[in-house]
């Protein structure tokens, strides 16, 4: 058979690592007749590792290798490794991936999402992120995106107590950043405290803002599973959107308890990467929405079998979209996110500048919804000039610890 079909040779691949405003890892990958596609391989604290594995690893076996064959390239670096799974190899996949369906729209001249079976809605719902140390600032910060249009808001607010508590932003800019220390520093995380306020702040934002917008709120992986049902019974009149990682993410039978306890919806998925993180989540119907993102799951190829397998049984899509992923992510991600039957939401956090300088987007934010744009492949592109005036330097994410010292989940 050899000879009967024609290639498209990959003649180079390279990674660049920038931190404009944040570190990202980008691989660049480009065809014998010139044909550029672009991935994310940023994974947060440990951008390295993932520069290393492709650099080392995946570069050299991508050479030569047909930039048509998508599916087949998957598998080789996946099965091919023959060790399974894990952040970095995934995540490095993902990368390959994503650059692969950018050149493959290039090459057809066709957005991704066409690709993918065409859209299924006109944009894609998305939610912003409001925060305060304080009610009156978490106020300020919600009525800012109602304002701006806003369908859907996660609300994060300072636990009266504790001296930092995740997911709080400086009111000036609609993000934040928890990686910030050049070591990981040690934040006291108190449970009791936090269940005695999360439902005080809940009815506090539905008390002063009603019903007329979906409401999210992140526990980030604390809570046993006992507690966070106790939570989310507690929070069933205010009609949540979704209660986001009640419980560590990788014991999935821990759902089970949960569910027994609360018809609050239930999301997960940010910190998986693979299809078998989240088997039996989805087969046995114990979340609501999956939350793996397209870098950190395999890519556009491997989280489109989540989605699908999600599907079948009745759970939303609603994919981890914070800063830490590039805007490389978020345009594959909103590309994804239109075609799916069971699209839920998307997380979507502003990239702070000058990210925007090295990034070159299409997307575009309207109402509270995100389009892609029509750019044929990913509608990125990567300014490699740009990128050498931010070196990385290395950021942590923090460590929790109980008040007595113990290391506990952040
Ligand atoms: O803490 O992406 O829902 N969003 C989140 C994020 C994560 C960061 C970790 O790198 O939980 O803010
Ligand atoms: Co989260």
């Amino acid at each position: 058979m050899k000879g009967r079909y024609t290639h498209m040779k990959i003649t180079d691949a390279r990674v660049v690592v920038t931190a404009p405003g944040r570190n990202f890892v980008t691989l660049i990958i480009e065809t014998e007749d010139g044909m550029v596609g672009v991935g994310d391989a940023t994974l947060n604290g440990r951008e390295l590792s993932v520069a290393s594995y492709l650099r080392d690893h995946v570069v050299p076996l991508l050479l030569g290798r047909d930039a048509r064959r998508i599916e087949d390239t998957w598998n080789y670096l996946y099965k091919g490794a023959y060790w399974r799974r894990g952040a970095v190899a995934m995540t490095a996949i993902a990368a390959v991936d994503m650059a692969l369906w950018d050149i493959k729209g290039k090459v057809a001249g066709l957005p991704v999402y066409e690709l993918l079976g065409g859209a299924s809605r006109d944009a894609v719902l998305v939610y912003g992120h409001a925060s305060g140390h304080t009610l009156d600032d978490l106020d300020a910060s919600v009525q800012m995106f109602l304002n701006k249009g806003y369908k859907a808001v996660r609300v994060q607010a300072s636990v009266p107590g504790l001296e930092h508590t995740y997911g709080i932003g400086s009111p000036a800019v609609a993000a934040y950043e928890p990686a910030n220390g050049s070591m990981p520093e040690d934040d006291v995380w108190d449970t009791a405290l936090y269940l005695d306020f999360a439902p005080q702040l809940i009815e506090h934002v539905r008390e002063q803002f009603g019903h007329g917008f979906h409401l999210l709120h992140d526990v980030h992986h604390r809570l046993t599973p006992n507690e966070a049902g106790r939570l989310g019974a507690r929070l069933e009149p205010y009609r949540m959107w979704w209660m986001e990682d009640p419980t560590p993410a990788e014991d999935q039978s821990a759902f089970r308890l949960i569910r027994s306890q609360t018809t609050t919806p239930i999301a997960v998925g940010e910190v998986f990467n693979s299809i078998w993180d989240c088997q039996q989540l989805i087969t046995e119907r114990l979340i609501d929405y999956i939350r793996a993102s397209v870098t950190h799951a395999g890519g556009i190829t491997h989280l489109r079998r989540i989605f699908f397998l999600a599907e079948l049984y009745g759970v939303r899509t609603g994919s981890h979209g914070a800063t830490d992923l590039s805007p490389i992510s978020l345009s594959a991600a909103l590309h994804l996110d239109l075609t799916v039957a069971n699209f839920g939401i998307q997380e979507y956090m502003p990239h702070l500048s000058p990210a925007d300088e090295v990034f070159r987007t299409t997307y575009e934010l309207r109402d509270g919804y995100l389009h892609p744009g029509h750019a044929p492949g990913l509608g990125v592109e990567f300014d490699e000039a740009a990128a050498e005036k931010y070196p990385y330097a290395p950021r942590y994410l923090p460590v929790n610890r109980l008040v007595d010292g113990t290391v506990h989940d952040w």
